[in-house]
């Protein structure tokens, strides 16, 4: 199975080489890191440390859409994470496992599982609106998969994700990923994930205000607007394991 690991990373220049330094090589074929608009050294860095960087049009689900655009053709499995060090790549076996063995297309961590995250490393408000838009989804789609979070740090089969259509191109990306995929009948899997303080840098969504508020409204945009399109899934199209 080949691997791509893709970054979207804006002004990440404090941690964008401890992110890439902690890529489990031997699991993955590539890193690449999508630098769109970055006024540091954030491009510099990632390649010093091994990724391949790309650029893209301005917004989270751009970059995000530029890494799949550029992951080599021969690779199977798509991972997500973010460019600040927050996500702990240790997890990565436990993410790819159920896609290589077969048994799930899209595998998401859950920053809301067993773990300890790290003091400070979530704000109340990102915990709420994770478990707000579960329940809401819970409600729309009463057999769809019951999602614990909306963390970037997630594995996807790319066949699976060239089938969700995805069209987000700011911070809603995440959520319709998720939400077209119960739509779309993938077989879902959460598994819980370590969370860290970023490792160094600016916060560009949740430590600042306009920003969040911002993402906060994309996302219940995204929640509007995918809902409506989706059909109910039959229950035999989604699993709920964990
Ligand atoms: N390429 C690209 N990356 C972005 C953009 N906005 C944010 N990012 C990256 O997306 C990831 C998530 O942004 P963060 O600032 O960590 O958001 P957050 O996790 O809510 O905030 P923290 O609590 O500070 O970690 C980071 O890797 C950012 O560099 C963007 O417009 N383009
Ligand atoms: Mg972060």
């Amino acid at each position: 199975m080949r691997v791509s690991v893709i970054i979207p990373a804006l002004n990440e220049a404090d941690s964008i080489g401890f992110t890439v330094g902690e890529m489990p090589w031997s699991l993955i074929n590539e890193c690449i890191v999508v630098d769109n608009g970055s006024t540091d050294a954030t491009a510099a860095i990632a390649r010093a440390a091994g990724a391949r960087v790309v650029t893209a049009a301005r917004g989270y689900g751009s970059a995000c859409m530029a890494g799949v655009a550029a992951a080599q053709p021969t690779s199977d499995v798509l991972v997500f994470m973010d460019g600040d060090g927050a996500d702990v790549t240790a997890h990565m076996p436990e993410l790819l496992g159920p896609i290589e063995r077969g048994e799930k297309d899209l595998v998401l961590g859950t920053r809301l599982g067993t773990y300890q995250r790290e003091p400070g490393s979530m704000l109340f408000s990102q915990v709420f609106a994770a478990w707000f838009v579960g329940a809401l989804l819970r409600l729309r789609f009463p057999h769809g998969f019951r999602y614990t979070d909306m963390s970037a740090f997630r594995a996807v089969r790319r066949t699976s994700l060239d089938a969700l259509d995805m069209q987000e191109r700011t911070y809603g990306w995440n959520l319709e990923m998720q939400i077209r995929a119960i739509v779309t009948g993938l077989r879902i899997a959460e598994v819980p994930v370590h969370y860290r303080c970023r490792y160094g840098g600016v916060s560009k969504v949740s430590g600042d205000v306009r920003a969040s508020l911002k993402a906060a409204s994309r996302i219940v945009q995204v929640l509007l607007r995918v809902s409506a399109q989706g059909r109910r899934p039959r229950p035999s199209q989604t699993t709920t394991s964990r």
